[in-house]
């Protein structure tokens, strides 16, 4: 799209006066960001309106990609990279006296998902513009995202996360697509005139579905995608009065986001949002389709729904209810049309993070699904039984014990299964979901996670974004496999002293923010070393403060070691108390070292507060050090870790999820690597582990271990819960298995740090290798592989205005 820098100050000034009746230079920044955003939505607006068409007419395959959280990010200067304005508008900014990263930090973050699933998600829709594929989002628009975190006396402190407060510009209400969805009453099975069976609701809830839209705008392309979140309201004008306790039982609904991203919650509310979400969906995407085909059974031709965890697994009993009780399928062709339909990523082997509902829950809140879910379980044991025994197919089977077992629902009503790292894939075939695995196993296949070089290099990473374009031209801009060309300069002393320039400036960044934030003074020569995701004892934050403890003693016994500073941030869920007391470790470990003349300027730890997105844009530029060190066999894949590589971090990490890919990509003489493999981690808790034997043999760790309770750290019960888990409850994470193979690699680091131009080569090589990480080429092999959905670059649409 082409604009000069003077239509962009006209556009401003004529929004300034229809939004706020006010001349642009009067108006706070709040609301010139507010302006700025409605200008950049009103150019995208006639290409979205005509691409919602475009594709149909075309007959060109549309993915859905169904999650329950998203975390786009900011979007304004996202925005503006993909219209291919963001020069041009910066320029025009600047010649108005306005600072854009100043506008651009007055965008609220909508903070709708908690970790890497969410971001993912919208990774993913990022690409799947880029790329040319006609792909959106489906979700919840939540009035509260995830909680704001702030610390008080090193505890973590949670307040509410009131993102709408200001109205969200990216966003529009489409109050005529809204749609009903059913919950609870009674369903009869009648049959009508014909002799079909049909069911009859009785007494259902009746809730308003109403879709909020936001624009998808891809890369330097006139392709603009749909972000769909649905909010739940009370039906207007329904003939029954509705009592306060009714409406509020609907608006709950999408209130707020569960702020847990591991733990089985059971609740009603959670099925609720699920069922919410997945209904108003399906109805919405058939009901568009049969505008333009005339039967169902084309669905799988021209739809793709992809199920993003088992969050959104209801889509199989969904589906099926409307082929079967709306558009009169026979169950064959029903089943079929669904399962060709459907398919579903894994993201977690965590055994109490897969979901399960008790039947007596799912039956009473959605008692047709129930009715469904049966006939398939019904189907699939009576299928599979003879060839697989009746014990396997009890393994394998959907309704199992008054419960039922979503990833199995999402793996038979799905045509393919993926994991998203590897290993992980490997795991689920031949742990998690094995038997399953037994039954389907060409539904099983890989695609390991991506990231997206547009927002982690293009716009968080100004310095090395510029660095590549000197050194191996824009390119990589478009294709980041591009990327790659750089590993040829890592002998050229030229390169390396730009490279350590670029991050130097990050850091320079970064030191700032810290002082701002924590009001602690770093230096930017110092290594940072971070370790930025959310907080869980199988990531093992734990690990890293006991690494900093060690270092903290031999600093205090005259050792020299290269200045560290250790950055964290991470977020805990509100009940998980074992992850809230780590949040207080780590706090009160950086009061003692922050504070300790003895160690002054040589280790220093900053816990930032409140990670999201746009925090994670100031710590990943400015990053050293990757910390990647879950206990192996326990991290999906992993994101922060193809981030952290992108913007020249060097990563210190077990051989978990996709750092495992990541050793591939770059060699083994370029990663840290310590720890157990997922294979020793199965082997050692079959023979037995003994934690504090460990603890006894290593004098520097059994002193870190006693000053979690012998009062030099006042951590009030923490201190004990921690030192219990280790050395009591037999350290189920294997912190202390780990732990010296862990000081040594981060040692080798120490030493390499010593030799600069050593140090910048290998991260030189880590962003050489980091192109085949962009979610752009994961897109595709998902469009290729699993949706049968072709993208294309270009040539289809036109910018319209
Ligand atoms: C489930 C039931 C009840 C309540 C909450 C949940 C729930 C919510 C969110 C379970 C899991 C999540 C989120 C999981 C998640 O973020 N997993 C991460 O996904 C990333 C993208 O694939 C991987 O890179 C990470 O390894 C994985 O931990």
């Amino acid at each position: 799209m082409n604009l000069t820098k003077e239509q962009v100050s006209q556009l401003l000034h004529e929004a300034a006066i229809t939004l706020f009746a006010d001349s642009l230079e009067e108006l706070p920044p709040r609301q010139q960001y507010q302006a700025l955003a409605f200008v950049v939505k009103g150019l995208a607006g006639p290409t979205w309106a005509a691409a919602k068409h475009g594709a149909d007419e075309r007959g060109q395959k549309q993915v859905y990609y169904f999650a329950i959280e998203f975390m786009p990010g900011r979007l304004l200067a996202s925005n503006l990279l993909n219209l291919g304005i963001l020069e041009p508008v910066e320029a025009g900014l600047r010649d108005l006296g306005l600072d854009p990263a100043a506008l651009y930090a007055e965008e609220t973050e909508p903070g709708l998902g908690n970790g890497g699933l969410g971001r993912l998600g919208s990774a993913f829709l990022d690409a799947m513009a880029a790329v040319g594929i006609v792909g959106n989002g489906n979700g919840i628009r939540y009035d509260q995202g995830l909680f704001e975190q702030r610390f008080v006396d090193g505890y973590q402190v949670e307040l509410p996360d009131d993102w709408l407060r200001d109205a969200d510009v990216w966003e529009t209400r489409k109050a005529d697509r809204a749609v009903i969805v059913r919950f609870g009453g009674q369903v009869l099975l009648d049959r009508d005139r014909l002799g079909q069976i049909t069911p009859v609701y009785r007494g259902a809830e009746e809730v308003f579905a109403v879709p909020y839209d936001t624009a998808i705008i891809g890369y330097h392309q006139p392709r603009i995608n749909t972000m769909r979140l649905w909010h739940a309201e009370p039906v207007p004008d329904a003939p029954e009065v509705l009592t306060a306790a009714a409406r509020a039982r609907i608006t709950a609904i999408t209130e707020t986001l569960y702020p847990d991203d591991s733990n089985l919650a059971g609740q009603e509310l959670r099925l609720r949002q699920e069922y919410f979400f997945v209904s108003a969906g399906l109805q919405s995407i058939v009901a568009h389709f049969l505008k333009y085909h005339k039967s169902v059974l084309q669905l799988p031709k021209y739809v793709a729904v992809h199920i993003n965890d088992t969050h959104p697994a209801l889509a199989v009993a969904e589906l099926m209810r409307l082929l079967l009780d709306e558009h009169h399928l026979s169950w064959e062709s029903a089943w079929q049309t669904t399962v060709a339909t459907l398919s579903y990523t894994n993201h977690t082997l965590l055994p109490e993070a897969l979901e399960q509902w008790p039947v007596d829950l799912l039956a009473a809140q959605l008692p047709r699904l129930w009715q469904l879910i049966q006939e398939i379980d019904r189907r699939f044991r009576l299928r599979y039984t003879g060839p697989f025994g009746q014990l396997l197919v009890d393994r394998a089977a959907p309704v199992v014990d008054g419960q039922i077992k979503m990833a199995a629902l999402a793996v038979i009503g799905s045509h393919t299964v993926n994991g998203v790292a590897k290993l992980h894939t490997q795991l689920l075939k031949t742990q998690t979901l094995k038997e399953l695995a037994t039954i389907f196993p060409a539904r099983f296949v890989n695609k390991t996670n991506g990231i997206t070089p547009r927002r982690w290099l293009q716009l968080a990473d100004a310095p090395l974004a510029g660095l590549l374009d000197v050194q191996i031209g824009p390119g990589w801009r478009t294709d980041a496999r591009d990327i790659a060309a750089l590993a040829d300069k890592q002998d050229d002393p030229a390169v390396l002293d730009a490279l350590i320039a670029a991050k130097q400036a990050n850091k320079v960044a970064l030191a700032g923010y810290i002082q701002e934030t924590l009001g602690l003074r770093v230096s930017p020569a110092m290594i940072f070393d971070v370790q930025i995701k959310r907080m869980h004892a199988y990531k093992r934050q734990l690990l890293h403060v006991l690494g900093i403890l060690e270092a903290y003693q031999a600093l205090r016994a005259g050792e020299k070691r290269p200045p560290r500073l250790h950055i964290f941030a991470a977020k805990a869920a509100p009940s998980y108390t074992y992850a809230k007391d780590i949040i207080k470790l780590i706090n009160t470990v950086a009061d003692l070292v922050n504070h300790d003349p003895a160690v002054n300027g040589a280790l220093q730890v900053a816990f930032l507060p409140n990670y999201n997105v746009s925090l994670a844009e100031k710590i990943v530029p400015a990053a050293d050090i990757s910390e990647q060190i879950s206990l192996a066999g326990m991290e999906a894949s992993g994101t922060s870790n193809m981030k952290l590589m992108t913007d020249g971090a060097i990563t210190l990490a077990t051989l978990d999820g996709a750092n495992i890919e990541i050793a591939e990509a770059v060699g083994t003489s370029n990663i840290a690597l310590f720890g157990m493999t997922a294979e020793e981690v199965a082997a050692r808790r079959t023979a037995g582990y003994d934690p504090a034997a460990i603890a006894e043999a290593d004098p520097r760790l059994k002193k870190s271990l006693g000053m979690l309770i012998d009062g030099s750290l006042p951590l009030g019960s923490a201190g004990h819960t921690i030192y219990e888990s280790l050395l009591v409850d037999h350290d189920e994470y294997f912190v202390l298995a780990d732990y010296a193979s862990y000081i040594h690699a981060s040692r080798v680091l120490d030493q390499l740090w010593t030799d600069p131009h050593g140090w910048a080569a290998v991260a030189l090589q880590n962003i050489a290798a980091s192109g085949r990480f962009s979610a752009d080429d994961t897109v595709r092999r998902y469009a290729k592989e699993i949706w049968h959905a072709l993208p294309a670059r270009g040539g289809q649409e036109k910018w319209q205005n």
